[in-house]
């Protein structure tokens, strides 16, 4: 194993690499080594590792859709870029695009190799050769002065979930992160109702909501007439404050979903601001494909879009709304030409800061967001790919909507929950009609989510929840609290044992434990 060309020894080197200087250093920590240092010049990709490449490797993309899985990294690549996704599952420019590429952190048996930040460049993993290489893509920027590098850990000698949950709570020290909110217990629209959400859906559901143990209420895509343009809601739909004030009235928090980073080609928003987004060759770029249209990702190194952004979250604070659903968070992390030479993470983090200070101590929720780059600003993070009213046995295992896919990584990601922030494994299905999963799956998808204490957000039409659903999700409640491990996050077959540690009931030691097995649909909750 090598770390900038060097053995590992715990002293300060000071290093020219191509036109850059670099000074670091490794110090000995608790399970292993952490690297720090300073850069300056146009570091353009960084090496920063190399080691043997191993068999097998737990890892994935860099943002929440992004599958989190075991692969054999000689063989088999974890980004399958389209035309409307390039940038879904990493930034790294196309060269590297269709080789096994990891971001941030590679786990293997018995070792995390992980970068605990995303400040200024994109950790990332790729294999050349026998070896696999960790890199920090700079992009295009010169540095003047010294910028700290991303700090890096090696961690060993512990069992595999120990050395996780060192990972995410270096990350999280290293980030600023020292508490977690509480959990909410929410409603959304989305799998339910998708963009045929009416306001009359939203009126009823508001009605229902009083039989469950709610307490945020949030409306998804489907309210807005365009990418953009927030305020202006679909017909039917009365203003955003309306919205809020009668959400308020029935004793939610209310809720809302928004893409704050991208905009439509087709709304007004860009037709008023044509040079508000980001570009390449001197023309717009498209930072991905959705809703049938092209979305561009707004300049956030633009004063002017930053300051939109800001009234934008005052506004719906103003209009009451205290949870925000931000989506589509990559996009203002693409790479491409912005006013400011900075990089894409910068920019992106510039973004987040905004969003911060305009909604004060609001509930965020990212979504589609890339990891790293967003602790600490975002209170709730989806972990894995959307999930779905089917399990999705015999989809593909990149990314698409499923119940089972967006549950593995709720598994294989558990080491960030209230570390990083508190996961957000998508929402609970407990409805038994116009749903195609058994009883038995949407048990599987609720008590782990229980079990892992993650956030609890039921998406049904809840007139279609019978009395079998209710008790599901009472149970789920009572699973909630404690510490919870997944035992064996590394197995290749997707049979899990999640173990609940230190509750009131039981200090020392796990009091539940649920076995799942994502292939054949078993579970076994043990108490
Ligand atoms: C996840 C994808 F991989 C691709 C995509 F276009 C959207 C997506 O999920 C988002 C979008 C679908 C919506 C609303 O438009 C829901 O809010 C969902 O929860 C998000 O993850």
């Amino acid at each position: 194993m090598e770390v900038f060309g060097r053995k590992l020894a715990e002293r300060d080197f000071s290093l020219k690499v191509g036109n850059c200087e670099l000074k670091w250093r490794a110090e000995k920590i608790q399970l292993g080594w952490k690297i720090d240092g300073y850069i300056k010049g146009k570091p353009g990709r960084l090496e920063v590792i190399r080691f043997d490449l191993p068999k097998k490797v737990l890892s994935g993309g860099w943002q929440s859709w992004s599958p989190f899985k075991v692969v054999n990294p000689r063989e088999e690549v974890l980004t399958l870029p389209s035309d409307d996704w390039k940038y879904r599952d990493t930034p790294v420019s196309d060269s590297l695009i269709e080789k096994f590429c990891a971001d941030y952190m590679v786990i293997t048996e018995d070792k995390v190799y992980g970068f605990l930040t995303s400040e200024v460049a994109h950790p990332f993993f790729t294999v050349e050769d026998d070896s696999m290489v960790g890199y920090l893509d700079y992009f295009d920027v010169h540095f003047e002065d010294y910028r700290r590098i991303e700090r890096f850990v090696i961690l060993e000698g512990a069992n595999l979930p120990e050395l996780l949950e060192r990972y995410a709570e270096l990350s999280a020290e290293e980030n600023g992160v020292f508490h977690m909110r509480k959990a909410p217990i929410g409603w959304c629209s989305w799998y339910h109702y998708y963009l045929d959400l009416k306001w009359e859906d939203v009126v009823k559901n508001l009605k229902l909501a009083k039989y469950f143990p709610f307490n945020v209420f949030q409306i998804d895509d489907a309210y807005e007439t365009d990418i953009g343009d927030w305020f202006s809601t679909r017909d039917g739909f009365p203003t955003l404050e309306e919205i809020s004030r009668q959400i308020t009235n029935e004793g939610y928090t209310p809720g809302i979903w928004l893409a704050p980073f991208g905009v439509s080609e087709s709304s007004k928003l860009l037709e008023k601001h044509p040079n508000w987004i980001v570009t390449e060759n001197g023309k717009e770029k498209k930072a991905c494909g959705s809703w049938g249209k092209d979305i561009y990702a707004l300049d956030l190194t633009n004063e002017d879009v930053l300051e939109w952004i800001f009234q934008l979250f005052r506004s719906l604070r103003g209009f009451g709304y205290r949870y925000f659903k931000i989506d589509f968070l990559f996009v203002g992390a693409i790479p491409g030409k912005r006013r400011k030479s900075v990089t894409p993470i910068q920019a992106f983090r510039m973004g987040m800061e905004t969003i911060r200070k305009a909604v004060g101590d609001s509930f965020v929720l990212g979504c589609g967001a890339p990891l790293l780059p967003s602790v600490g600003y975002v209170d709730g993070m989806r972990i894995g790919p959307d999930t779905a009213p089917f399990w999705g046995d015999d989809l593909p295992d990149t990314g698409e909507p499923s119940a089972k896919y967006a549950l593995r990584n709720a598994i294989t990601r558990y080491f960030m929950n209230e570390r990083l922030w508190i996961n957000d494994p998508d929402c609970l299905l407990l409805r038994s009609e116009k749903i195609e999963m058994g009883e038995n799956e949407r048990k599987i998808y609720a008590y782990t989510a229980g079990i892992l204490n993650n956030m609890i957000v039921v998406s049904d039409d809840l007139e279609l929840i019978d009395d079998s659903g209710k008790k599901i999700l009472k149970d789920v409640l009572k699973l909630l609290g404690g510490r919870s491990r997944v035992e064996n996050p590394i197995s290749e077959r997707m049979r899990y044992e999640i173990r609940r540690y230190g509750t009131e009931r039981k200090e020392e030691g796990w009091d539940v434990k649920l076995i799942v097995d994502l292939d054949s649909k078993e579970y076994e909750l043990i108490r």
